[in-house]
């Protein structure tokens, strides 16, 4: 756990409520190594937390009032009370953290939590608006807190289910289950590969002098949302061609024989979730195997079937790829990783190559705006849960 960050939010609780927090929880944000647009179709996804957290410090009220400071908000509070109704705030950019945390504080209600007031300081150092999940984790932290806070019996499932309805009925966001599972659920060391379906997860091995690299393109992902509905769309339509309940129910063979009158855009969308969903459970047992050819040669077609048959990547993310992969060759490998339309590209390395990947970024790539790439090395993290306060408080 990053120590600035902890001193962070202890000073931030300090300063606003003139106390020591009873509780610390964190939870991490996410990089996605294989299986993109395949959650909300029911299907496998293969991502891996990061050691990026968001921290919320916490203690209990005795009413029913929640206070909440934004650390990297200049310090901005929110109060709202649990027993009137919780309505989103409109408008303002810099407000947008407040419907995470109110939403996931109304997800908690409606599921029948019996929440008491408490006073929350937020700060984190998940890389914002990078596809890496800064959302997800604020959402997973809130519910953490006061899991923790209550000693709720409340499964890390169920605090992902519901920072995903937050997210989808509170936030406008229709996300799947991904990003907030991961968050709540994962193992140092490894990645997590989930049946988006019956959210049974299975902690895939990571050898350690494999190094995660994922590179912020600094493109901003403009079309994001409206494209990203637009995909869930292709894909239910294809799905309701075919008479199968998700994509997740088609195998490559009948994508093919039943066909029909579908058009071809439906059906490229659909190739790539079909074929999404095979790559993502040969690269679970590539990774586990510790085959980083098979894994890095997965790799390489995950990011071409999202370019071609998805069309979710651009042109600054193709040419990142391609330099990762000169580096890498068939060490390992490189794809665009999260929703797309900008964002991060993720890459499996030798740990000795990370020089000359970090090299070659910075001599060839520079995005639109002339801002050279961030690159971040991370390390897998455990999922959500309460922090040691000793050495700290
Ligand atoms: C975003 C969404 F939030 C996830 O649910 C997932 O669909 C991803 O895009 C694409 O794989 O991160």
């Amino acid at each position: 756990m990053s120590s600035p960050l902890m001193t962070r939010v202890l000073a931030s609780f300090a300063d606003s409520f003139d106390a020591a927090p009873t509780t610390v929880v964190h939870a991490p944000g996410r990089v996605n190594l294989i299986g993109e647009h395949t959650d909300y179709n029911d299907g496998f996804v293969l991502p891996c937390a990061i050691d990026y957290h968001t921290l919320v410090a916490a203690q209990p009220r005795d009413d029913m009032t929640v206070r909440v400071v934004a650390s990297d908000y200049g310090d901005q509070l929110d109060e709202f009370r649990l027993d009137a109704p919780i309505l989103p705030v409109q408008g303002r950019a810099d407000q947008a953290w407040i419907n995470y945390v109110r939403g996931t504080v109304k997800a908690l209600l409606d599921d029948g939590w019996p929440l008491r007031g408490a006073e929350l300081a937020v700060a984190g150092n998940v890389p914002q608006g990078a596809g890496l999940s800064s959302s997800a984790a604020l959402e997973v932290a809130i519910a953490q807190a006061f899991k923790s806070l209550q000693d709720l019996d409340l499964s890390q499932t169920r605090i992902a289910q519901l920072a995903q309805i937050a997210e989808n009925r509170f936030v406008g966001c229709n996300c799947g289950i991904m990003d907030q599972l991961i968050s709540a659920r994962s193992t140092a060391g490894h990645a997590l590969l989930i049946d988006c379906r019956s959210l049974d997860v299975s902690p895939v091995h990571l050898d350690t002098d494999i190094a995660v690299l994922i590179v912020h393109s600094r493109v901003k992902r403009g079309l994001v949302d409206s494209e990203y509905n637009t995909r869930r769309e292709q894909c239910e339509a294809a799905a309701a061609h075919y008479g199968v309940a998700a994509l997740r129910d088609l195998d490559e063979a009948r994508l093919v024989a039943g066909r029909g009158d579908l058009d071809e855009l439906a059906w490229r969308r659909a190739r790539h979730v079909v074929t999404e969903n095979r790559r993502t459970l040969d690269a679970a047992q590539a990774l586990a195997a510790g085959d980083m050819v098979r894994m890095g040669a997965l790799m390489a077609e995950s990011h071409v079937s999202m370019r071609d048959d998805f069309e979710i990547t651009v042109p600054p993310i193709d040419q990142l790829v391609e330099i990762l992969q000169g580096v890498i060759g068939p060490a390992g490998g490189a794809r665009m990783t999260g929703g797309g339309f900008g964002g991060c590209v993720v890459a499996l390395l030798p740990e000795n190559l990370v020089g000359a990947a970090r090299e070659a970024i910075a001599a060839q790539y520079r995005a639109p705006s002339g801002e050279a790439a961030s690159v971040y090395v991370c390390h897998p993290s455990a999922g959500a849960g309460p922090v040691a306060l000793h050495g700290h408080a």
